[in-house]
């Protein structure tokens, strides 16, 4: 393979473990687990899989003979830096156990299960891949697992390749998946465990037990880095200011992370406009008066920060929106007759299916946008929402806020924008020291788990910003995460997403600060991630675990 001279230097790096992983490992059993909310229902849903003890480790005695384990493993939905480095940390774990062990990745994510499409991940092969960012070792895939046709499917290519355990490496709706994978199979009696790791850059799949996605670190360095870079141009020319979409699908983690490394003028935060109720036009003054401040000032640059899923939580784009996914859902006959219609013709059609509220809405969006939203959802039902130009919407809006502005007297000044979107740049990176630590961690976990014939856990790796050497790795069930949400009209038991929380620590210093960000240009410049350096440097993760974690 052709490679760079960082990355020849990079596969020579050894993730840090906790100490726990670095020798034998004996499971403790701590705690019996209860669901998050809706107890009753999880554990009549889960009856195999419901209650199980947390577990943590423990220093133990080597156990000799132990017999090999052959795992399949899946990458589902977003690529995430570090998927590769789960990859090895389970090879390791398992060659360590019994290098007769055999470790098989299905291809293109859940429906390589399904289509037994798979291929076995030798050490030739992992060797190629460690520290590196991707998953293209296997590919991913966002095939939903929710049928049992398809559950009998994977079964059948288990008992194949005679697997002990699947490992599925994904998001909340994932890991969901995995949980009732595991409940099915426990149900018929079948030797098949089922294991999650908790990954997305989006960095919504948190809890107590599991304190951040992996992923997330690197991710969100990347893109402060690019925002970084682009301050440093505003503010060298003093021109432009700049609307930034940033990924991260409804949960504003990655806007808010961005904005504590860097500190730019205007950050969004959904679930912030969500609590206030806030209207497209509220959000647009807002914006409009921070330009106007700056202008005064002189300083007709800036920055600002959109979390991309910001359009769902705007009351009227909402209800706008679940409006949509009604008339649009597939398969419905209403569906077909929209895939029927002429594209010119589609936001007018809609807007006659649809209450006059929402038709008032639809219409007065930039025809760009209405029909961006109007756009095919995901397969898990979502609005496809790093395909809608948020940034582009809310640019030309202020611009219009800020001619009336100019109207009144209210505003001098000149504003030109310049618009980015980050979200792909940042989801193959090569891991930072954190993620690919916490990565390969994560997968040793999940080995120790799988030779403990655990099912219905996801790894998990705690205290995340004390050194490697100190962090506490067990698993957790999976149902303990889970609540009843409304999905598709039905209520199903699904892992709880996790939205920044407006007490939380991390907000609440972004809350403290961000006035005089907007006024006073105080930006950060964090320059690249740094994988050779001081530990300060290198080691260090995000000021979101930083502030969660402060004591
Ligand atoms: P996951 O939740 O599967 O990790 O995906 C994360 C994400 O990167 C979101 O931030 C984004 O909205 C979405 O994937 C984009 O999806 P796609 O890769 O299909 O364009």
């Amino acid at each position: 393979m052709n490679i760079s001279a960082l990355q020849k230097e990079r596969a020579k790096y050894q993730p840090k473990v906790p100490k726990s992983l670095t020798g034998a490992v004996k499971l403790v059993e701590g705690a019996k687990t209860e669901s998050v909310a809706d107890q009753a229902e999880i554990a009549k849903l889960f009856p195999n899989t419901y209650g199980m003890p947390l577990i943590s480790f423990e220093a133990g005695e080597v156990k000799k003979d132990r017999q090999p384990l052959n795992v399949g493993v899946i990458l589902s939905g977003g690529q995430a830096p570090g998927g590769h480095n789960v990859i090895s940390g389970i090879f390791d774990g398992i060659k360590k156990l019994n290098p007769e062990s055999k470790l098989y990745g299905f291809l293109g994510g859940p429906g390589g299960l399904v289509d037994h499409k798979y291929i076995e991940l030798t050490a030739d092969i992992i060797d190629d891949y460690r520290n590196t960012g991707g998953f293209d070792i296997i590919g991913s895939g966002r095939t939903k697992l929710e049928e049992d046709w398809q559950y009998d499917k994977g079964l059948e290519i288990a008992k194949d390749l005679d697997l002990n355990s699947l490992v599925i490496i994904g998001g909340d709706d994932s890991n969901t998946n995995a949980c009732v994978l595991a409940e099915y199979y426990a149900a018929k009696g079948e030797k098949l465990q089922v294991i999650g790791c908790p990954k997305t850059i989006d960095g919504d799949l948190k809890n107590e037990m599991i304190e951040t996605s992996f992923g997330f670190d690197t991710a969100t360095k990347v893109y402060s880095e690019l925002i970084g870079n682009i301050q440093r141009d505003a503010n060298s020319a003093k021109k432009y200011w700049h609307f930034i979409k940033l990924m991260g699908r409804s949960a504003s983690h990655i806007g808010l992370e961005c904005a504590l490394k860097t500190q730019p003028n205007i950050t969004l935060i959904s679930e912030e406009v969500e609590e206030k109720q806030q209207t497209l036009d509220e959000v647009v003054t807002y914006m409009a008066e921070i330009v106007a401040k700056r202008a005064e000032n002189g300083d007709n640059f800036g920055v600002a920060l959109i979390p991309e899923g910001l359009i769902e939580f705007i009351p009227e784009m909402k209800i706008l929106i679940s409006e949509l996914n009604d008339l649009l859902a597939e398969g419905t006959d209403s569906e077909k007759e929209f895939k029927h219609l002429k594209k010119s013709h589609r936001v007018e059609w809609v807007s006659e299916h649809i209450t006059p509220d929402s038709a008032k809405v639809l219409l007065s969006l930039p025809t760009g946008i209405a029909n961006q939203l109007m756009l095919d959802r995901d397969p898990h039902g979502n609005v496809q929402v790093s395909l809608i130009e948020t940034e582009k919407l809310l640019g030309e809006m202020v611009d219009t806020k800020l001619a009336e502005m100019k109207e009144a007297g209210q505003y001098v000044g000149k504003f030109g924008t310049q618009y980015h979107f980050f979200g792909y740049e940042g989801r193959c990176a090569a891991p930072s020291n954190f993620d690919a630590d916490y990565c390969y961690s994560l997968g040793y976990t999940a080995s120790v788990l799988i030779s403990d014939g655990l099912t219905g856990y996801m790894a998990s790796v705690r205290n995340t910003t004390a050194p490697a050497d100190d962090w506490i790795a067990g698993g957790v069930p999976v149902t303990m995460m889970m609540n009843m949400e409304k999905r598709h009209g039905h209520m199903k038991p699904v892992i709880q997403k996790a939205l920044v929380e407006l007490d939380g620590a991390p907000y609440k210093y972004f809350k403290s600060k961000r006035g005089e960000w907007a006024y006073n240009t105080c930006f950060i410049y964090p320059g690249p991630i740094q994988y050779f350096g001081p530990t300060e440097v290198c080691d260090v993760t995000t000021e979101t675990l930083k502030l969660e974690q402060a004591k």
